[in-house]
């Protein structure tokens, strides 16, 4: 036996220890319900206390005399009052913004000033402000010219706001209520059902035998203790939306796209919707448990008309839904933190899209190959697996863009290092995947070994920027997948740099610039930790509790992974990461995929909600491994995955240690022909997937567009979760997510036609209609009206495609007998496009006229790079429902208009239109 295979016999062995001991996570009883989590206990008994008590009141009162407006905020002061103490004051201020959406904050006094005393001076006096932290503050804009006082009498004021003063926020002092009107129309209401709630500092000495029941002062889970140095610092609001059947978001959770109702035998969910980042694998279908990320986003749409709400907290978060016949109240608490909620009015999707990610960032536009498909597995064991791989790719014909590499190319899980026997030459793997365009993607998790002759753990602990334990002193010390390990504190700015650093060529040995970044584990995940995770009582730089900061510890995480990137290359080049823990805000920065899904048509159905829900959230770089990450799915489930696969906006095969390999061409025939056809398709359609990438970075809309955007008017669209639209391209698809069918059942909202992408066979008319869906073909159909860009020469990688021809897809409508199309390109790897380095173009086909027009905003910002690509031309044009012989192509551009007539052939197409795009 060599070395290397008893190495490998070692670690496998290891591995099976870990991942048994480990397993046991994915046990329900491993994670809280809101029956063991004492905040969200104290939190759900208040509403069960104002649904059954008729004499229920809320806990505070509005001081009338302390409301002014000035500046473009109202200020006031709540009081609460407590048994035998005088009143407890708590400030608010509700801040109107100049992109048209209102804040609005509480705090306690004591806490703000300070006025407090904690046994415990390890940590702050102050609650966490999210938004400050996550550097939104910038973004934060309050509008001093438009807000307006309209009434302010003894009950009420009046103020409105946004454009053409077309919102109104009316405060009612008595109870305290807080509505958002649009055009006189109320939409959205804070504290109707008065459960405001804001849990007010008490020294320790004080407490009572009842609070110990209700876990305010220490609790344990699973054995573990929580000390809780601050006491009881909950915060919750209801809010309720008007009139909306229908609310969507606060991912990540396997249920449907369209939320449920909490505390409902008829949903079967009787605990509330959770926000608690977790490693938890092998989860429930159709949950309202948590998953790795958490984004506080709620949309609530009705016909035509979206508005939402951002709760800025990124404590341990629980959500409860109710719904009556015409509307959704929710109900939010957390753990600890400001309570900082904004709310936006719409009136459409757009607009809410543009102005929450306005707030906490546009979704990243990526690099090209990283749209691409990637083939992962834990884990390609060597120099030689690697090369393998990439050479069956070549032989069997298949694209792909990326190979990765998981936790077992390090040297014992001693992250930026390299196995020395299984890895010796890195960079010459790296130049070999090179010269076919492809690169590498491996991971890098947050913990640390603790191990002193490894440079990493060395330069960490003698900075000592790591995260400490409840003493606020030592290092926090866990197992984790090295064994011993310490955590990398991201709170820590000076740890974040350092971090970033590493990812640096002269850190990082036998990296290049062909090499990428997947950080896992980031929740964080540690083992035997409560919920697999760190102790919340565990301590950050500044003197944060982890319990505070828990839901945004991997997006700072990825933060410093982003800038290090950005800093490796010197400013110059887009950084590729995935991440999976998120939240709001990490879409600039990353991708994401839903964790470990089971290689069963249970998960499988469920990833296309979750992907969904987390497109709509702001998360919309998002995918599932392919084909389930654990277990050997059968060929039918093989090939229906890579189905839905190709539509994953982040589409990568990945498998478990413990599966049979299973690279594409491994099920045999017919299979690996419909995996060739499938890849074929995600390859041919690039230049939408970049377009529709463009688009959802500049406005904040889903890359995925469920029924309800797509058709904001059509009802019966509102629930459906199980067929979708490829941003503006015109492209529905419809899954088969269900084993041994044939056909299935596809949806049209609207009276258009659509056309089979197949083979273009007309459907007309709204209604369910049944489509064909043989094993390796996935429904897709084209709406009349859309031009559709595609290239259809397969390459071995998508950077080799560049410089192809394109064809174009000219579906007219039946209604208009016209077309449109957008087309977005720039070089696919450098920041260049922010200085105007793209090419931007509508196509349009309206009475046999096929113009194409420049819509760069300023063409001369782009003229060296259209040059570039002068020689970029349309090769096919399929007319698709026109019956013409020939047609005029006007092409406009900064020089004039030219144009010409071409020939259109019998069956539809028009070869070698003379068209060049640039
Ligand atoms: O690094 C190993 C795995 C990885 O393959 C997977 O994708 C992650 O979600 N990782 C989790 C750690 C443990 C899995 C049991």
């Amino acid at each position: 036996m060599n070395l290397v295979s008893f190495k490998w016999i070692i670690q496998w062995a290891i591995i099976g220890l870990l991942v048994i001991g480990h397993s046991e996570a994915a046990f329900r009883h491993s994670f809280r319900t809101s029956a063991q989590d004492g905040f969200a206990k104290r939190n759900r008994q208040l509403a069960t206390e104002q649904k059954y008590n008729p004499n229920y009141k809320g806990q505070f009162q509005l001081d009338t005399s302390s409301i002014t407006f000035s500046d473009g905020v109202v200020s006031g002061i709540l009081k609460k009052q407590i048994p035998e103490k005088v009143d407890l004051l708590f400030p608010f201020t509700v801040s109107f913004l100049q992109d048209g959406s209102t804040r609005f904050q509480l705090d306690e006094k004591r806490r703000l000033e300070g006025d407090v005393d904690y046994d415990d001076a390890k940590v702050r006096m102050d609650r966490f402000d999210v938004a400050q932290y996550h550097d939104l503050g910038s973004r934060i804009n309050v509008d001093t010219e438009r807000p307006e006082v309209k009434i302010h009498n003894k009950k009420l004021l009046k103020v409105d706001y946004g454009n053409d003063q077309r919102f109104s926020m009316i405060l009612h002092f008595q109870p305290f209520m807080i509505e958002f009107l649009r055009d006189d129309t109320v939409e959205i209401v804070l504290n109707q059902r008065q459960l405001l709630n804001m849990e007010h500092y008490r020294p320790r000495a004080e407490r009572t035998r009842e609070d110990e029941s209700l876990g305010m002062w220490e609790e344990k889970f699973d054995n573990i203790l929580d000390s809780k140095p601050r006491g009881p610092e909950s915060l919750g609001l209801d809010i309720s939306f008007i009139g909306y059947k229908h609310v969507y978001g606060i991912p990540e959770h396997t249920s449907s796209l369209s939320l449920k109702e909490t505390n409902n035998s008829e949903t079967g969910y009787t605990d509330p919707y959770r926000l608690y980042n977790v490693d938890i694998f092998e989860y429930e279908v159709d949950s309202p448990m948590s998953q790795y990320g958490a984004i506080p986003f709620m949309q609530a749409h009705k016909v035509n008309s979206d508005v939402g709400i951002f709760w800025s907290n990124a404590a341990a978060t629980w959500i409860d839904i109710e719904k009556d016949s015409s509307s959704t109240s929710t109900h939010w608490y957390s753990e600890s933190g400001k309570l900082d909620v904004f709310i936006y009015l719409g009136p459409t999707a757009l607009d809410l899209y543009e102005a929450y990610s306005g707030l906490t960032g546009r979704t990243q536009l990526p690099p090209l190959f990283s749209i691409g498909y990637h083939q992962c597995r834990w884990n390609y064991f060597s120099e030689e697996d690697v090369q393998n791989v990439d050479n069956t790719f070549n032989e069997v014909d298949m694209p792909y863009d990326a190979i990765w590499l998981d936790i077992d190319y390090t040297s014992g899980r001693r992250y930026f290092t390299w196995d020395e026997a299984t890895f010796p030459h890195p960079q010459e793997t790296l130049k070999k995947l090179d010269s076919n365009g492809r690169k590498m993607v491996v991971i890098l998790d947050p913990h640390i070994k603790n191990d002193p002759n490894y440079f990493v753990s060395k330069e960490l602990l003698e900075n000592g920027f790591t995260v400490k334990d409840s003493s606020g002193v030592e290092n926090y010390n866990a197992e984790c997948w090295p064994g011993d390990s310490v955590w990398v504190d991201f709170f820590n700015m000076e740890g974040q740099e350092w971090w970033g650093s590493l990812y640096s060529y002269d850190k990082f040995k036998g990296s290049d610039k062909n090499l990428f970044i997947w950080n896992d584990m980031n929740e964080p995940s540690v083992f035997k930790g409560p919920e697999t995770s760190m102790h919340r009582d565990a301590i950050h730089h500044g003197g944060w509790e982890h319990r505070d900061i828990h839901n945004l510890y991997g997006h700072e995480c990825i933060n410093s992974t982003y800038r290090g990137m950005v800093k490796r290359d010197n400013g110059v080049l887009r950084p590729f990461i995935l991440t999976r823990s998120f939240f709001a805000g990490t879409n600039a920065l990353a991708a994401s995929w839903i964790g470990d899904t089971l290689g069963t048509w249970e998960h499988f159905r469920g990833s296309l909600a979750t992907v969904l829900t987390n497109g709509v959230a702001g998360m919309p770089f998002s995918g599932a491994d392919v084909a389930g990450f654990f277990g050997n799915p059968d060929p039918e489930l093989f090939v229906r995955w890579y189905e839905l696969g190709i539509f994953y906006p982040f589409f990568r095969a990945h498998a478990h240690i413990d599966t049979k390999r299973r690279e594409p061409w491994l099920y045999g025939e017919p299979y690996t022909s419909m995996i060739r056809n499938l890849l074929g398709i995600r390859y041919r359609l690039l230049p939408t997937w970049y377009t529709t990438f463009h688009t959802t970075h500049m406005t904040g809309l889903p890359i995925l567009r469920p029924q309800f955007l797509a058709h904001p008017a059509d009802e019966i669209g509102f629930d459906i979760d199980n067929q979708f639209y490829l941003g503006d391209s015109g492209l529905l698809i419809k899954p088969i997510l269900e084993p041994s069918i044939d056909k299935t059942a596809v949806y049209i909202a609207d009276d258009e036609t659509y056309y089979d992408f197949y083979d273009f066979n007309e459907i007309n008319g709204k209604g369910h209609h049944v489509v064909p869906a043989p094993l390796g073909k996935i429904p897709i159909l084209l709406r009349g009206g859309n031009i559709l860009v595609t290239r259809e020469r397969i390459r071995r990688a998508s950077e080799l495609t560049i410089n192809d021809p394109f064809t174009l897809y000219i579906a007219v409508s039946s209604k208009t007998g016209s077309a449109t199309g957008d087309l977005y390109m720039d070089d696919g790897t450098s920041f260049d496009y922010t200085k105007g380095a793209y090419i931007s173009r509508k196509i349009t086909f309206k009475d046999g006229v096929l113009d194409v027009l420049d819509t760069h905003p300023h063409p001369q910002s782009g003229i060296r790079y259209a040059e570039s690509m002068k020689h970029l031309k349309v090769e096919r044009i399929i007319l698709i429902g026109v019956n013409q012989q020939k047609i005029k192509i006007r092409k406009h551009g900064i020089s004039g208009v030219s144009s010409w007539d071409v020939k259109v052939d019998t069956d539809g197409v028009i070869k070698k239109p003379d068209l060049y795009l640039v």
